[in-house]
């Protein structure tokens, strides 16, 4: 792989030198031929011919320039919901344009949306994910689900892990706020979450290193028997917008490490799927000079290791018979699901990463990051070896089924093969991170005739995972792809050595034969992302979210954490202040350009109760409010109410603001908080 990767960056360069020449000659040949004595020869003026001519742009520069412009006052068709990784966070971007449009708070304070710095609710919502009492304020988020409905998305939540801690968050898209943070009872990370079944009745988080139930204490030593996998089941209450986490249920599985999971729909609607790897138990090389075998050695020394093939329908019942409460947690013991039939395994070669589902949920389609195939599974065949008993036990006494009388088939596509998206037209689109392109190949039937390599288009560089337009839904729309790529190496300014991640799009609305040296797939866009490390992302339709999105708040005195109105919250008319020993509390509304009251004053030590209501109704008629010192700043969007509490500890002046610039007299957006020394 190192060397693989040397080679990229040499022709990168290569290809970049003859670019800057191209680029210079066509300058030169500009500046020679387009002056007509004027000496005038802007980028900026003249026709498109001209500019293009000028800037160098090549044909395709152009039709891609064409295809993601998008006119200031016109909205992106797609939308892009990504993992923000280490940012904790989930970043909203339109496509085609590949414009930012928000970063959604999360597992991480968010200060522009007062996420986290003294709103009480927001406060509470981080709280849910501490660990063991302990506040982690970062996350490692990689996949995010929008809530489905018929296994097509349905526009109203995402769901979001996060792989370093093993929690899950729920965000509601009417105000694309979060609403809850789940920390996983039983695991300390996870990786295969979130993904959700077709009517988003369950919420999946697989597991990935294996530690003892809880995180608990036990020597690697007892690995074998103390270590466990697992995967969690999060009951998802649509009605209540929240994860019934009394209704959720977890099963113990062997200390493989669990990778990611994928629902099945329609013909497989009712079973899950996960791939995994380090099915060699590997433990670490342990102390320097112990010789032992190094974790990267030892967890992919086999040819094959397991893809998890999960009877969710039957598990929930079995989950109500024969569950143990591990933490609050119900845990299915393995034996248990060996036992009832609930667990099944299939070989997958070699150090598998990702499984996808077919739009039909015909087909498990596995990669194996040092295999070059991507390998096919049928379900048809996985119930018919079910059925036959065709399996010989794994360590663990789980079911391995035959390899051969469960494959579809195996598509050699290239170095690296990692996740695969699909579009409408039977074409499916597998990452190749060695290779560092994109792979377009043709399924089988009931897609079409053959199961075939079509071609790849080189990505810049080190591909991850990639998107396609509902790409992972049964009604996949082709059209855009966006490659998610982890290394961007000479594609921007290098802001020091830390790059940026490059997000490429790509159309793939052409047939192969339009264009065979890709395929039929153009390049149009890169869109550095400074921020965090993105893992997956999902397109979807602007239009299904635009079905439920608030642009304000239904009521004046809206409580997002509840999605209604506080019966408590500041109204026109009712603001004012109440001592109450210690106490104060505060009842504020914010309006353009005034706080009332606008003047506030305790004595050091006071307890402090701010209840704050923007009563501006129009769209856009944020206001901030934030006290200096005291590590405060809410943002309320209109309508919104919030509450601050806070010990005033520091006596002094603390002049507080509206930190939205919301009106021509949004600077006289102030007050005074005045605490006087005791
Ligand atoms: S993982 Cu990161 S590139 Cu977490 Cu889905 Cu494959
Ligand atoms: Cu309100 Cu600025």
């Amino acid at each position: 792989m190192p060397r693989r990767s040397a080679w990229r960056v040499g022709r990168s360069k290569l290809i970049l030198g003859v670019g800057v020449v191209i680029a210079v000659m066509a300058l030169i040949a500009a500046a020679c031929s387009g002056d007509d004595g004027g000496g005038e020869s802007s980028a900026l003026g003249g026709s498109a011919a001209d500019i293009a001519q000028a800037r160098g742009l090549t044909e395709a520069d152009i039709s891609a320039a064409l295809k993601t412009y998008v006119p200031s006052g016109q909205q992106d068709e797609y939308l892009i919901f990504s993992s923000g990784g280490h940012a904790g966070q989930v970043f909203v971007i339109g496509v085609p344009s590949m414009r930012l449009l928000k970063t959604i708070g999360v597992f991480t304070p968010e200060p522009w949306q007062g996420w986290g710095y003294g709103d009480q609710d927001t406060m509470e919502i981080l709280e849910q994910g501490r660990v063991d009492g302990n506040d982690v304020l970062w996350a490692d988020t990689h996949h995010p689900a929008l809530s489905e409905t018929d296994g097509d998305y349905d526009g109203e939540f995402v769901f979001i892990n996060d792989k370093a801690n093993a929690r899950v968050a729920v965000i509601d898209l009417r105000d694309f706020e979060t609403k809850q943070i789940l920390k996983n009872p039983i695991a300390i990370n996870d990786h295969g979450g979130t993904f959700v079944t077709p009517n988003t009745e369950w919420v999946i988080e697989g597991g990935q290193y294996a530690t003892p139930n809880g995180w608990e204490y036990a020597p690697i030593s007892e690995y074998e028997s103390e270590y466990k996998g697992m995967v969690t089941f999060w009951k998802f209450d649509r009605s209540a917008g929240r994860i019934d986490a009394d209704s959720s249920f977890a099963m113990e599985l062997p200390p493989y490490w669990q990778d990611l999971c994928d629902a099945g729909k329609l013909v497989s609607e009712g079973w899950v799927f996960c791939n995994s790897f380090n099915t060699e138990l590997a433990t670490g090389s342990g102390d320097v000079g112990s010789g032992g075998e190094a974790f990267e050695a030892g967890a992919s020394a086999r040819d094959n290791d397991y893809m998890h093939v999960i009877n969710l329908d039957k598990a929930v019942g079995v989950a109500a018979s024969k569950g143990v409460d591990i933490n609050g947690m119900t845990v299915i013991p393995l034996q248990a699901s060996i036992d009832e039939g609930l667990l099944y395994f299939v070989p997958e070669p070699k150090s598998p990463h990702g499984v996808d589902i077919t739009p039909g949920g015909e087909y498990m389609v596995i990669s194996g990051k040092l295999d070059p195939h991507v390998t096919v599974y049928s379900f048809d065949k996985i119930q018919d070896a079910i059925a036959a008993q065709n399996w010989q036990p794994d360590q663990y006494g789980v079911p391995v089924l035959d390899f051969d009388s469960v494959l579809e088939a195996q598509v050699e596509l290239g170095l690296g093969p990692l996740h695969t998206q699909f579009d409408g037209d039977g074409y499916a689109y597998t990452s190749l991170f060695l290779n560092s392109s994109v792979a377009r190949w043709s399924l089988g039937p009931p897609y079409g005739d053959e199961w075939k390599l079509e071609g790849e288009i080189p990505v810049h560089y080190n591909i991850g995972h990639l998107v396609a337009a509902e790409g992972d839904t049964v009604d996949p729309d082709g059209r855009y792809l966006v490659a998610l790529n982890k290394w961007s190496i000479d594609r921007f300014f290098p802001p020091g050595p830390l790059l940026p991640q490059n997000f490429q799009l790509i159309d793939i609305t052409e047939a192969p034969e339009a264009a065979p040296d890709t395929a039929g797939m153009q390049l149009l866009y890169d869109m550095p992302i400074g921020v965090g490390e993105p893992h997956y992302a999902q397109m979807i339709k602007a239009d299904k979210v635009l079905d439920h999105v608030w642009e304000v708040y239904p009521e004046i005195g809206w409580d997002p954490s509840t999605m209604s109105v506080d019966p408590n919250a500041p109204m026109a008319g009712n603001e004012r202040v109440v001592r109450n020993g210690d106490t104060v509390e505060i009842w504020m509304t914010l309006v353009r350009s005034h706080y009332t009251p606008d003047r506030i004053e305790v004595k050091a030590g006071d307890r402090v109760i701010w209840h704050l209501t923007n009563i501006d109704t129009s769209k856009d008629a944020t206001h901030g409010f934030s006290v200096p010192g005291y590590n405060i700043n809410v943002s309320l969007e209109p309508g919104e109410t919030a509450t601050v509490e806070f010990d005033a500890t520091m006596d002094g002046v603390f002049p507080f603001y509206c930190s939205e610039f919301c009106s021509a007299l949004h600077l006289e957006m102030a007050g005074y908080f005045l605490v006087a020394p005791e």
